[in-house]
C-alpha cells in the first residue's frame, strides 16, 4: 500500500452537516412553523447586518458543543441581499447547505484549490460567532455552499 496523501479527500475535511439554510419573507412565521409542526425550538437568534439577514437557528439534533445540526431560517433586512435577491428569484426555499469543519480557512484552500470559487477572500462572521466561507453554487453542482468552523 502506498503512503502518498490521498488526493481525493480535502485536508482539512469538512466532518458534519451544520445547518441548512432556508429563505423566508417573514421569520416568526417561518419560526412558528417549524416549531408547531416538527417540534423544533430556537436555540440563537440574531441579526447579521453585513449579510444582511435577520435569522433563527432551530436544532435538529445533536449536543451544544459544535456538533448539533440546526435549520437555519433567514429573511432578508435590506433589498439588495443575497437572500432577498434570491426570494425574488425563487420565492421561499433551501438557500444553501452548510458543513461543519475545525478548520474553515484550511478547508477553503483546500477546495479553492481544486478550482471551486470561494466567495470570501477571508472567513466572515457567522451565526453565534462562527467563522464562515462561502463556495459558488455553479461550482457546487447547483448548491450554494457554506463552510463554517463553529465558536465552540
Ligand atoms: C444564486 N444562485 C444560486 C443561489 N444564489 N444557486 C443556488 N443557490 C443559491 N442560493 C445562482 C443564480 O441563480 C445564478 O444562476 C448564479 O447563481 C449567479 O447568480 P447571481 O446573478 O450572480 O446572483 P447573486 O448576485 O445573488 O450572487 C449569488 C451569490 C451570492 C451566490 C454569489 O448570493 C453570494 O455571494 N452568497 C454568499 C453570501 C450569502 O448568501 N449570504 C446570506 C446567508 P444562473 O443560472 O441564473 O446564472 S448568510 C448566512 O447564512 C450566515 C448568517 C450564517 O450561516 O452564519
Amino acid at each position: 500500500m502506498s503512503n502518498a496523501p490521498d488526493r481525493a479527500a480535502p485536508v482539512p475535511a469538512a466532518t458534519r452537516l451544520d445547518h441548512v439554510g432556508i429563505a423566508c419573507r417573514d421569520l416568526d412565521a417561518s419560526i412558528e412553523f417549524y416549531r408547531s409542526t416538527y417540534g423544533f425550538e430556537v436555540e440563537h437568534e440574531e441579526v447579521n447586518e453585513e449579510q444582511g439577514v435577520r435569522e433563527a437557528m432551530l436544532r435538529v439534533n445533536g449536543a451544544d458543543d459544535g456538533g448539533a445540526t440546526y435549520l437555519q431560517l433567514l429573511e432578508p433586512t435590506r433589498p439588495d441581499s443575497p437572500v432577498a435577491r434570491f426570494l425574488e428569484r425563487n420565492g421561499e426555499g433551501v438557500h444553501h447547505i452548510a458543513f461543519g469543519t475545525g478548520d474553515v480557512a484550511g478547508l477553503a484552500a483546500g477546495v479553492g484549490g481544486r478550482g471551486v470559487r470561494v466567495l470570501d477572500a477571508e472567513p466572515r462572521r457567522g451565526t453565534a460567532g462562527s467563522r464562515i466561507v462561502f463556495l459558488h453554487p455553479k461550482d457546487c453542482g447547483g448548491v450554494l455552499t457554506e463552510l463554517v468552523q463553529s465558536a465552540h
